[in-house]
Order: C-alpha cells, then structure tokens, then sequence
C-alpha cells in the first residue's frame, strides 16, 4: 500500500533565540524541493507529496508559522498537558497550541518519557486529546538500551503501542502517525541499522493489525527517528516500511535538514 511520506523535524529545546528561529524555518522553507507538500502550485499531488513538519518550542511556534505561512510548511507541537484550563502552572492546552497553527503533536518523545515521567497513561491521554482538539499525534515509541541489550525491544514496542493507543477507533488512526526511535540511538550517532529498524516497523505493523485491523496497519505511516542525517536518509527511506523520519538534531540546521526531507528514493 502507497503511504504519504511525512518527513518532521523536532527542534527540541532550539534555537537559543527568536531570530534563529524564523532564518532556520526560512531556509527550510526555501529549500523544499519539489516532491514536497509544501511546495505548493498545481503541479503537486496532494496525496503523493512529502509532508514536511516542524515543531518548533512553544514561544516561537506563531512567529514561525508566519514566516513559513505560503511556503506549505506545516508546524506542531512538542508537547502540550491534557486538561482544558486551569491551575497548571507552566502548561499550556492542546487548543492554545492548536490556536498557534499547531496540526501535529509529538506525543510520548522519549525525552518526554524519561526526563518528564510521561507514563503510558497520560501519553495515551494525549493521543486521544490531540484527535479529539483537530491535530494529529505522532506517537513516539521505542526501547531503551537497556531493553534492546537483553532482546525484548519488540515487546516493548508492543506495549508501548497497545497502552497509548488504547480506545482509539480505527477511524481515527488515519490521524496517527507512530514514530519508531530506538532510544540508544537518539542524539548519541548512533544509527539503528536501516535493515534492522524495517524489521520492527513491520512488526509494528503486525501489532497494528492485532490492535485493529490489517486495513489500518497497512495505511498507518511509520517514522524512524535516532539520528538521521543527510547521509543516511536515502538508505533509512529505501525500506518499505519506513514511511518518514524524525528528525532532531539534524533538523536545526537548514541546508541539511532540507537535504533530509527532499530524500531519494
Ligand atoms: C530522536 C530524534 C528526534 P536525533 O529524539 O526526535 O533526535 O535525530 O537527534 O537522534
């Protein structure tokens, strides 16, 4: 089956300023080549097109938008906290990040995972949250070193997906997208072999389709995130069951990341 390759950078806690902000998506934008959503005009399918996705940190997400407004480029969120309003100092909901431009969220980064004490509960919370406020998640899972030393990464991602995507109508995973990303293998350059990561996409497939049905885990896209990099892009995006990359410290540098996300195929 044919799935819409949707390529994202995650920005993380960059750049530093406001400034640096808005020249990084305008180079992004500049760059996008013509297999890409975002190029927009006529001659693009809009259903064959590259997606392209930033997701910039909060302060800077509207000024961004802006700045890429024309361009096609898409932004989301990092994260947001499930509940509607209230005393939750330092949280913001999902329809203020929605009222951004926001039409993505990461949810359950690993970083989020262990740095945060994001439980499957609460990303499960945020899955549905996000669907239900008009954005899409893009659900993060993957195992730790520890876990993938002694070999139950599968497991893992198993529960990882069962527990998050937890009642989720099969309607509404034509929303999601899950993003594979072996924690050894973030920001430390370390790379997920492309042969090996395919394996587990396919197995998640497998998982989807004890979850929902075989429909549904042969039309849900699946990212590979962990260290991409313009070099290794086309080999990760050569595997039939890679659908898109996340990508992080790559994405904070214009000319690469557009490199990433004008992939060959
Ligand atoms: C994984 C990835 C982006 P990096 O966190 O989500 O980061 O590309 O730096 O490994």
């Amino acid at each position: 089956a044919f799935r819409q390759p949707i390529m994202a950078g995650n920005w993380k806690m960059n750049p530093e300023t406001e400034e640096e902000a808005l020249s990084l998506a305008s180079e992004v934008a500049e760059r996008l080549g013509a297999e890409t959503c975002a190029t927009g005009g006529d001659s693009v399918d809009e259903s064959t097109c590259t997606e392209v996705v930033v997701f910039p940190p909060f302060p800077f997400i509207s000024k961004v938008k802006d700045a890429v407004a024309g361009a096609g480029l898409v932004v989301g969120a990092q994260n947001f906290f499930y509940e509607d309003k209230g005393a939750f100092t330092g949280s913001v909901s999902a329809s203020m990040v929605k009222s951004t431009g926001c039409e993505y969220v990461l949810c359950g980064h690993s970083e989020r995972r262990t740095l945060f004490a994001d439980s499957d509960s609460n990303i499960n919370l945020k899955v549905k949250k996000t669907l239900d406020s008009g954005m899409k998640p893009i659900l993060c899972i993957g195992e730790t070193q520890e876990e993938f030393e002694i070999g139950i990464k599968k497991e893992v991602c198993a529960t990882q997906l069962s527990k998050d995507l937890y009642g989720i109508t099969k309607e509404q995973m034509k929303d999601v997208v899950i993003a594979y990303e072996p924690v050894w293998a973030i920001g430390t350059g370390l790379v997920c072999g492309a042969e090996d990561a395919n394996e587990i996409h396919a197995y998640c497939r497998e998982v989807l389709t004890n979850l929902f049905d075989e429909e549904v885990a042969q039309a849900t896209r699946i990212q590979y995130g962990g260290s991409v990099k313009p070099d290794n892009v086309d080999d990760i995006m050569a595997m039939p069951d890679i659908d898109g990359c996340l990508v992080g410290g790559a994405s904070l540098e214009g000319e690469g990341f557009a490199r990433i996300v004008n992939f060959k195929r």
